[in-house]
This record gives C-alpha cells, structure tokens and sequence, in this order.
C-alpha cells in the first residue's frame, strides 16, 4: 500500500493556515460566531479522509472546519460562513459550527452535543437499504461520547448492521472538564463498545500514519462484518476550548494535565509526519514549507477582504 504522506502533509498544513488566518481576523473582532479551533487535532480528519472514499459521507460537531476541510469543502464559503456573510456555506446564519457542503459529501455539523451521532445513522440506514458500498462517518468529542444518544445510536447501529463509523477524537476535555472529573477510574470503553456490537479500534491520533491505516482496516470490517465501528483517537487540543485562543497561558492552565505543553510541543501532527516521512525526501524543507504557507496565503488572504457582514 502506498500512503502519499506529501499530500496528507500539505491537508494538514492547509487546515492549519486557514485556521490561523481566521484567528487573526478573530482577534480584530470581526467575527460574530462562536470559534473552536481544531489547531492539534486536524491529522484525525486528514487520516480518515484519506482512508475513506468520496462515496462515503462525513457529519461533524461542534469542532469540525478540520473535518470540512479535510473532506474538501468550499473554503471560501467556509470563511464566510464564520464571518456571517450570505455567501456563506449555510447562507451566513449559521456560522462556524454549521458547516455543510453536499457537493462533497460533507453533510453537516451540528453543534448540539451527541445530536449528529444519530443523524447519521440513519443516513447510514439508508445506505444499507440502497446496497450502497458507503459508510457514514461521524465525528465526535470524548465528552460528546458520555451523551445518552452515542449509547443508544451504537446499540441500534449494531442491531440493524449500519455502515457507521464513530470517530471519537479524545483531546481529554470537554471545555475545561478533564477526564478525572467526569468518567469513574474503571471506565472501560473497549469493553462497553465491543458489549454493544460494535468494532473497537484505538491509536495515536497525533500520528497520520496511525490514523489512515486503523480507519483503512476499520472500513474494511465494517462492511464485511456488517457491524458499526468506533474508532478511538487520543489527540490534543493545542488551543483553548472557544475563542481565538492559541497561547501558552492556556496550555499551561491548571485545568490541563500537568506539563501537557510539553507533550503538545513533541507531538505536532505536522512535525510527526515530516520526521517520520517526508524530511529525507523533501530537499530544502524549510523552503518547501515557506512556499506552500505563501500561497495558502496569497489564495484565500483575498477572501476576508471580501467579506461583506450583515445588518442586523
Ligand atoms: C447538548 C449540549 N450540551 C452542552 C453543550 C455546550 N458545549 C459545547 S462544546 C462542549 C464540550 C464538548 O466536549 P467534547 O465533546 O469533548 O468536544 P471538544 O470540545 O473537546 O472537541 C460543551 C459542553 C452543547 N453544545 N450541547
Ligand atoms: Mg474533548
């Protein structure tokens, strides 16, 4: 199996970009949505979009311009969703957490914790019903996976044989609660998983590699098994819960886990795939960087000076 890794590198770099330049406008007060950067956390979409096909269809939550990007949404409407302009993905009323383009599949994010776990499967019925090879992928936070409706949706899932994938990205946090504080110390998902009938995998969701082979090996079950899956990332979230937040106070905050700036440091999805794939390929890669930044840059720069924001 060939992994192109240059192009997973510059997926993640280009979600990391427009997330940066979206901050910067955030910082100058344009924005009048609520902002959840995926800043850490974008190799979860990029390797289980990669692994997945176009024929498979991606829901969000809250947190998911990584997983509309990743999936090849219009970034253009997805800026000016965020700003709230009507050529938005979603008509400018929705903003950063109502994302949508079903020109790619993307079918959308909804922001009410655990609600798209069960929107998506029933369109994973739907294609079970049609004899489509398609799985349906939903993506969620470990503190969306403690909603009644994941229990519930995983136990149905796995009695009808839906062709649903659960991507659950662990970043350890709901806001500012960390596991300790909310899941008893003998909490054993695999176990409550593979009790409901559904497949259970678990990797480094820091790690592209990681990411594209297990949801590679987890499409495959899911549709000979005929059997849900749940694929368990462990992940950081390198910026603050909301906002446009990205700082060292922050990381250092006692909410988190001790020293767990130091793991954000050594654990950059992009600094992974670089020293383990690409660094004795790429001549020159600090360059090679500069130049893709440069014209991320150059393209969609133009696209905030666009911006038009409604009357209210
Ligand atoms: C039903 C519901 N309850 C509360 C909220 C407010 N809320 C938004 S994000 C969030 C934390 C979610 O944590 P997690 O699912 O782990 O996702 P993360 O933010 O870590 O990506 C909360 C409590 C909500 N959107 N929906
Ligand atoms: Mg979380």
């Amino acid at each position: 199996m060939k992994v192109n890794y240059k192009n997973a590198f510059e997926k993640i770099l280009l979600i990391r970009k427009i997330e940066k330049l979206i901050l910067h406008e955030f910082n100058k007060n344009k924005i009048f949505s609520f902002l959840h950067l995926s800043i850490g956390q974008e190799a979860c979409a990029v390797g289980v979009s990669m692994a997945t096909n176009k024929s498979d269809f991606f829901f969000g939550n809250h947190r998911s311009h990584h997983h509309y990007l990743a999936k090849g949404g219009n970034i253009e409407k997805m800026i000016f969703e965020i700003f709230g302009d009507r050529r938005g993905c979603c008509g400018g009323i929705g903003g950063s957490m109502h994302l949508i383009d079903k020109s790619v599949n993307f079918q959308g994010s909804v922001p009410i914790l655990g609600s798209s776990i069960s929107i998506a499967s029933g369109m994973a019925m739907s294609k079970k019903l049609e004899k489509k090879n398609s799985i349906v992928v939903v993506f969620i936070g470990d503190g969306s996976a403690e909603e009644g409706s994941f229990y519930e949706t995983v136990n149905m899932a796995g009695l009808y044989n839906l062709p649903l994938l659960v991507v659950i990205e662990d970043n350890k946090y709901a806001v500012e609660s960390g596991h300790n504080k909310r899941k008893s110390k003998d909490y054993n998902f695999e176990k409550i998983i593979s009790g409901l009938g559904a497949i259970y995998e678990r990797c480094n969701g820091q790690d592209f590699e990681n990411i594209y082979k297990t949801t590679l090996k987890m499409k495959k079950k899911i549709l000979n098994k005929k059997k849900p899956g749940v694929l368990h990332l462990d992940c950081l979230r390198f910026a603050r819960h909301s906002g446009a937040h990205l700082s060292k106070k922050d990381q250092l905050a006692k909410y988190r886990v001790k020293n767990e700036y130091i793991k954000i440091k050594k654990n950059d999805p992009l600094d992974i795939i670089l020293n383990k794939h690409l660094n004795n390929k790429i001549q020159n890669i600090d360059k090679y960087i500069l130049k893709l930044e440069n014209n991320i840059h150059n393209k969609f720069y133009r696209v905030f000076n666009k911006i038009k924001l409604k009357k209210i």
